[in-house]
C-alpha cells in the first residue's frame, strides 16, 4: 500500500511586517467608505504594519477605483492593494454600471499586473445594509479585506515567478 497523499501546503501569514500597502478609497458615500477605512487600518496596524508601510489614495467614487488601483499596483511598491467603495442603488439602472464596470476593472487590475487587489466595494439596496456591513450587524467588511490583503500579499510574495512555466520561487512547505 502507498502512503496517504500529503500534498505541499502553500499558505498565506496573517503578519503584515515588511509588507506595503495601498488603500484606495472612494469619497462617494464617504459616510460608509470612511468606516471601512478605519477597519481595515486597524486590522494591518494590529497585524504589525506600520505606518510608513500603508498609504491611502482617495478618489471621486466606486467607478474610478480600478484606474487608481491599477496605477498604484503598476509601480511596484506594494505587496497589495485595497479599493474601497460603496455603491447604493437608485432609481436608474446607474448602479448596475457602476457595480459591474467597477468589478470588472478590478479583476483586471489585479490580472494585468500580477499585485493582488482586494475588493472592498459594497453593493447594496440600502443604507441600512451598507451600514451593516461597516460596523454594525455585519461586521466590518474593511477589516476582512485588511486580513485578505496582508494573506494575498503573502502569497503573491511566495508565488512570485510562478505563472505556470517549469522553474519558479513556489516552495511548498511540507509537514
Ligand atoms: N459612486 C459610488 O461610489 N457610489 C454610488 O452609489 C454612486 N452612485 O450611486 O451614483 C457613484 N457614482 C459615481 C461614480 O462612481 C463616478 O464617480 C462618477 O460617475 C464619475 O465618473
Amino acid at each position: 500500500m502507498s502512503e496517504k497523499l500529503q500534498p505541499g501546503k502553500i499558505d498565506g501569514a496573517l503578519t503584515a511586517g515588511g509588507l506595503r500597502f495601498a488603500i484606495v478609497v472612494s469619497r462617494f458615500n464617504s459616510f460608509i467608505t470612511e468606516r471601512l477605512l478605519g477597519a481595515a487600518t486597524d486590522a494591518l496596524e494590529r497585524a504589525g504594519a506600520k505606518s510608513g508601510d500603508v498609504d491611502v489614495v482617495r478618489v471621486p467614487g466606486a467607478f474610478e477605483l480600478p484606474l487608481a488601483s491599477k496605477k498604484l499596483a503598476q509601480t511596484g511598491k506594494y505587496d497589495a492593494v485595497i479599493a474601497m467603495g460603496c455603491v447604493l442603488r437608485g432609481e436608474t439602472a446607474h448602479y448596475d454600471y457602476v457595480c459591474s464596470e467597477t468589478s470588472r476593472g478590478l479583476q483586471l487590475a489585479q490580472m494585468d499586473t500580477g499585485v493582488p487587489v482586494i475588493f472592498c466595494v459594497l453593493t447594496c439596496d440600502t443604507l441600512e445594509q451598507a451600514i451593516d456591513r461597516a460596523g454594525l450587524k455585519g461586521g466590518n467588511k474593511g477589516f476582512e479585506a485588511g486580513l485578505a490583503a496582508i494573506e494575498m500579499g503573502h502569497l503573491a510574495r511566495q508565488m512570485k515567478g510562478a505563472s505556470g512555466g517549469t522553474k519558479s520561487s513556489l516552495k511548498a512547505r511540507r509537514k
